[in-house]
């Protein structure tokens, strides 16, 4: 298969394409910016463990020395979980990354622009960008979103976290034409709880009848992505109300550490995990695996 020649894939994935089977591919911010060490390093290894237990290929994508890598070795894993120097790559940054040779992590954004070159259709994530609380001011609305709209991936998450403004990230993504589906739900999930007060577009209860939507929505050629949202499972959810209180107390301290543009999503995420004593981090390793598993049972019908 001649794929774009920016691209290094694994061996592993490289014959996973050759023969159709199933593919996933999984984001790398999350190692670099998502999580501290170590439990970053072993969420990472433990995603791919996941997706591997249900019967697909996993393919950790990043920069290395500007070359698009698609499946990652241990070694250049635990690079992206220990160097500071890492940065978080979104679509605006690829070509200059690629063209100056750069490494970098990849945002739910530019995985879903190198899983498309590798034609890979299936991505777990564990929460995308949207649109910030406060955005009516400060414009800020992640790149993911308009990479939903554009290209076509399916990125299976738990749903929008509530550091965003839920109504306005659901909002834009209608204007955007990105069908959301609720797997096993009919209210979206808020991340680290599994209701959000939302209502999702479409309940649909298995990967089979997800994978059929991607093809159909595909063949229809309705480019861009769809975003399929997988609750929390109940034992590992937090209340949403301690939650928002968190994250509420993080923003205040963001706005007064004047944190703006690419840095705001990791500041508050690292601050929440100090708020809440380390129970957001581990319902976000939780939903992640999650996640994996899902997003390895739509990749398998998808070859059907
Ligand atoms: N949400 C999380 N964990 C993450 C991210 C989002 O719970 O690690 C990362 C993802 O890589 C996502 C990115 O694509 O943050 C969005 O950043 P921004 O808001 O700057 O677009
Ligand atoms: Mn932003």
């Amino acid at each position: 298969m001649k794929l774009n020649s920016y691209l290094d894939v694994h061996p592993d994935v490289e014959n996973a394409l050759n023969r159709k089977l199933p593919i996933v591919a999984l984001e790398s911010t999350i190692i670099s910016h998502g999580m501290p060490y170590p439990e970053n390093i072993e969420t990472a290894l433990m995603v791919e463990d996941t997706v591997r237990a249900n019967k697909a290929i996993p393919a950790t994508i990043a920069i290395i020395n500007g070359r698009l890598k698609v499946g990652l070795t241990n070694k250049e894993i635990e690079l992206l979980a220990t160097n500071d120097e890492v940065r978080k790559i979104s679509r605006r940054d690829l070509a200059i990354a690629v063209s100056q040779k750069l490494s970098g992590s990849t945002t739910v954004a530019s995985t879903m622009i190198i899983a498309n070159l590798a034609k890979i259709a299936v991505f777990a994530t564990g929460g995308i960008g949207g649109v910030h609380r406060g955005a009516e001011k400060t414009f800020d609305i992640s790149a993911d979103l308009e990479e939903l709209s554009r290209t076509n991936v399916c990125v299976v998450c738990a749903g929008a976290k509530a550091i965003l403004d839920i109504g306005l990230t659901l909002e834009y993504l209608e204007t955007k034409g990105v069908p959301i589906i609720g797997y096993k739900t009919s209210e979206l999930p808020a991340f680290y709880s599994s209701k959000s007060g939302f209502n999702v577009d479409y309940r649909i209860d298995s990967a089979f009848d997800i994978a059929k939507i991607l093809q159909t929505k595909w063949g229809l050629s309705i480019e861009g992505g769809v975003l399929v949202t997988n609750p929390i499972p109940e034992t590992f959810e937090l209340e949403f109300v301690m939650m928002n209180e968190a994250i509420n107390e993080a923003i205040i301290e963001a706005d007064k550490e004047k944190i703006t543009g690419k840095e705001i999503t990791p500041y508050l995420l690292s601050k929440v995990n100090e708020i809440t004593q380390g129970k957001s981090l581990v319902a976000n390793i939780k939903l992640i695996q999650n996640n994996a598993a899902l997003a390895a049972k739509i990749a398998i019908h998808y070859f059907e």
